[in-house]
Parts: structure tokens; C-alpha cells; sequence
């Protein structure tokens, strides 16, 4: 069976939103083309309260991929109800995640019966006699991921060809937390792991299978490694090979220029010089992140830099974004934005969980409820004294 391995569009992200879904749906497309079931491991939304518009934008791809004929049929085996047999296998990720129990926009498309969302269950696909089994763990913050996986012991379905499908940070690709789980705890006897999270594509093995992850379809970070081509995989399970195959995504250059001692004027000069150059070997509208380096000459300061006319000048051609905080002297900046930063792939509300429960550590948090529960009730999206009352309820279990 051939099966595409395509993650994160995204969908609704403000910056990008008509990238986000131009390539969302190019990538669905060919996948669909060019397999005969389809996994997504999570962040088909860019939030876990799209708008409607961005809703229907989904449920139109969705709706016309569930349209086509699919030679396999999938069910599910384990868990939750299917409402459609289209073998299109889902789980929702970290910018889609909710308090448990409450439904995200992944279930939606589940309960539209347009996708299999296998959140925490397992889905078996069929094409003749050859049976793919995909199991979910989906919508987990890092800090429960090894207590839920411990829980719910994943094991591969006799007979199956079994994938293990996640959306979660890797300790040895993105050494940041501890929270975040290494490659030798993942439950073994999978014969493909496929992640999705991080934005930047990997292979690579766990206990001797392969591990892939996509990347996402849209630019999210502008960061370096995001300057390679966007696609998605396609696994063969009879063969265990896999190829990568590209969508025309929106191209990104990074160019860092060293301003050191320059004048304001002559570090614009520089700055222009070098999109002028970019533009001049690409075809379509790229997006070029400036990066700047060093220290303006003695006597100006950074904003003297007026740099918020470049971008308006090249808008037509261009999506211009100028970073100045890699220049020396540069204004104070936030620490857990430095860190977000470096914590590339990690997001703001595992930041903030990270952040939450190292202060409690501190002040020496002792009660049962522990802290991550804690952190989701505050996180929760109801109203303010709802979540308080909550917070509370749940700190008085302990008492
Ligand atoms: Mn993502």
C-alpha cells in the first residue's frame, strides 16, 4: 500500500493564510493522487477555534478529497467511531489542542465524517488483503505524552503492517525540555513512526524502523533550515521505501547582512542591494527574511534604522521581514521570547507550561493535582471565572 505522509498546513494562519491553504491543498491533492490512503500527524488548523471562513476552507478540501474513489476502505478497530471508511487518518496537534474530553476542530471533521481522527485510537486500512494499521496519539502536551503512552500501551495489530502516528517534540532533535520524550522510550513492534510538529522534514529510525516526519506545508518560523522545498512523503509498505515529493510552496531566503559600523543610511543601502540581488534570481514572490548582524556606526541608535519603509517598497515583488535582533546594543528583549526562539517547533503554550511549573518547583508545589492539570484549566478557553472556579475545585480535591 502507498501511503502520503503530509502535516501541519496550518490552515488560518494569519501571516501566510492564502499560502497555508494554496499549499494545503496542492499537497492533499498530489497526495491523493499518487497514494492509496493519506495520514496527517496534526495541525491541519493554526488554531483550535478556527474561524468559520477558515472552517468551510477545510471542509471544502476535505469534502472534494472524500469524493474520489479509494480503492482502501478504513475502520476503526480500536477506540472511537468512524463515520466515513475514505482512508484519510487524522489527529489533531499542538495549536488544535484542547482541555481533554472537549472537542477540537480535528474532531469535527471526524464527526463530518470527512476524516478518521484517531486521537486516541486505531484505525485499520484495507486494499484487498493487505491491511495498514495506524495508531494515534494525538492532541498530548509533552509533559503527559510518556504517562499516556505508559496508559495506553500501544501495540501493533497481528497480521497489519502497524504505524505508530504522533505530534510531539523529540528530545534528541530538539534538545530543549526533558519534558520531551527520546527516541529509545517510543513503544516498540511499529514498522513506521510518522510525527508531524516539527517544520523542518527528518527521516530517521526508532528501534530500527523508520521515522518521518513531513514538515509543515506552509513557512511558519522563517528560520534556516525552512529554506529547503515543502512537500510530503510517500511510504511504500511492501517495498519500506520512501520518497519525498515537492509542492510548489512559496520559496524563503535568508540573508544576514553585517551592518557593523555603518550609518543608518548605508546599512538601508545594504539591505536594498541585497533584495535587489534575491529578486534578481527569483522568479516568483519570495519571502526574504533579513537578518541583521553587528553594530551601527557610534551615535545611532536602532531605530534611527527607520527600516519599516523597505518592506512597503518591495511589497509587489516581495514579502519582506527584517530581524535586528541579532544586532549588538539591541533593545532589551523578552527571555522566553529568546527562548521560543531557540526552542525551535516549540510552542508558546509549552512555553508557558514549562514556565508555569519551574515557578511551582520553586515555591516546592506539593498537591496531587499536578501541575500540568493545573496549567490546562488555566489555559482553557471558557470564561474567566469559570476557569478559576475550576482551578480551585481541582486544588481542593487535594486538601
Ligand atoms: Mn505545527
Amino acid at each position: 500500500m502507498r501511503i502520503a505522509i503530509l502535516s501541519d498546513f496550518h490552515l488560518g494562519y494569519e501571516r501566510f493564510r492564502e499560502d497555508a491553504f494554496r499549499q494545503a491543498k496542492e499537497a492533499l491533492e498530489d497526495a491523493a493522487s499518487v497514494s492509496d490512503a493519506m495520514l496527517i500527524p496534526g495541525d491541519i488548523f493554526d488554531s483550535r477555534n478556527p474561524k468559520p471562513d477558515v472552517l468551510a476552507e477545510a471542509i471544502n478540501l476535505f469534502r472534494e478529497l472524500s469524493e474520489r474513489n479509494w480503492a482502501a476502505k478504513a475502520s476503526i478497530v480500536k477506540g472511537s467511531e468512524a463515520y466515513t471508511n475514505v482512508p484519510i487518518i487524522a489527529i489533531p496537534g499542538t495549536h488544535e489542542r484542547r482541555a481533554q474530553d472537549a472537542e477540537d476542530p480535528v474532531d469535527l471533521l471526524h464527526l463530518a465524517g470527512l476524516l478518521i481522527d484517531v486521537s486516541d485510537s486505531t484505525a485499520l486500512i484495507a486494499k484487498g488483503d493487505e491491511k495498514v494499521s495506524v495508531c494515534g496519539l494525538g492532541g498530548i502536551s509533552e509533559e503527559r505524552f510518556r504517562k499516556i503512552v505508559a496508559e495506553r500501551d500501544p501495540k501493533p495489530e497481528p497480521g497489519a503492517f502497524n504505524i505508530l502516528m504522533f505530534h510531539q517534540s523529540i528530545y534528541e532533535l530538539l534538545p530543549f525540555s526533558k519534558d520531551f520524550i527520546t527516541f529509545d522510550e517510543f513503544p516498540k513492534g511499529f514498522d513506521l513512526y510518522v510525527n508531524g510538529h516539527i517544520h523542518s522534514r527528518y527521516e530517521g529510525r526508532i528501534h530500527g524502523s523508520t521515522l518521518l516526519i513531513p514538515g509543515s506545508t506552509v513557512l511558519t518560523q522563517l528560520k534556516d533550515n525552512e529554506q529547503e522545498a515543502k512537500g510530503f512523503y510517500v511510504y511504500d509498505t511492501k517495498t519500506k521505501q520512501h520518497s519525498f515529493n515537492t509542492i510548489s510552496s512559496r520559496k524563503l531566503v535568508v540573508a544576514r547582512i553585517d551592518i557593523d559600523g555603518k550609518k543608518p543610511t548605508e546599512a538601508a543601502e545594504a539591505i536594498e542591494r541585497s533584495i535587489s540581488g534575491i529578486l534578481a534570481k527569483e522568479a516568483s514572490k519570495p519571502i526574504i527574511r533579513i537578518v541583521l548582524e553587528g553594530r551601527i556606526s557610534d551615535g545611532f541608535k536602532k531605530m534611527d534604522m527607520q527600516l519599516h519603509g523597505i518592506p512597503k517598497k518591495f511589497r509587489d515583488r516581495a514579502t519582506v521581514e527584517i530581524s535586528d535582533k541579532g544586532m549588538d546594543g539591541a533593545d532589551i528583549q523578552l527571555d522566553a521570547a529568546r527562548k521560543s526562539n531557540a526552542a525551535d517547533g516549540v510552542s508558546v503554550k509549552d512555553l508557558g507550561m514549562s514556565v508555569f511549573m519551574e515557578k511551582l518547583q520553586q515555591k516546592k508545589y506539593g498537591l496531587k493535582t499536578s501541575p500540568a492539570e493545573l496549567f490546562e484549566a488555566f489555559a482553557s478557553e471558557e470564561s474567566k471565572e469559570k476557569v478559576v472556579k475550576k482551578a480551585i475545585e481541582k486544588l481542593l480535591e487535594d486538601l
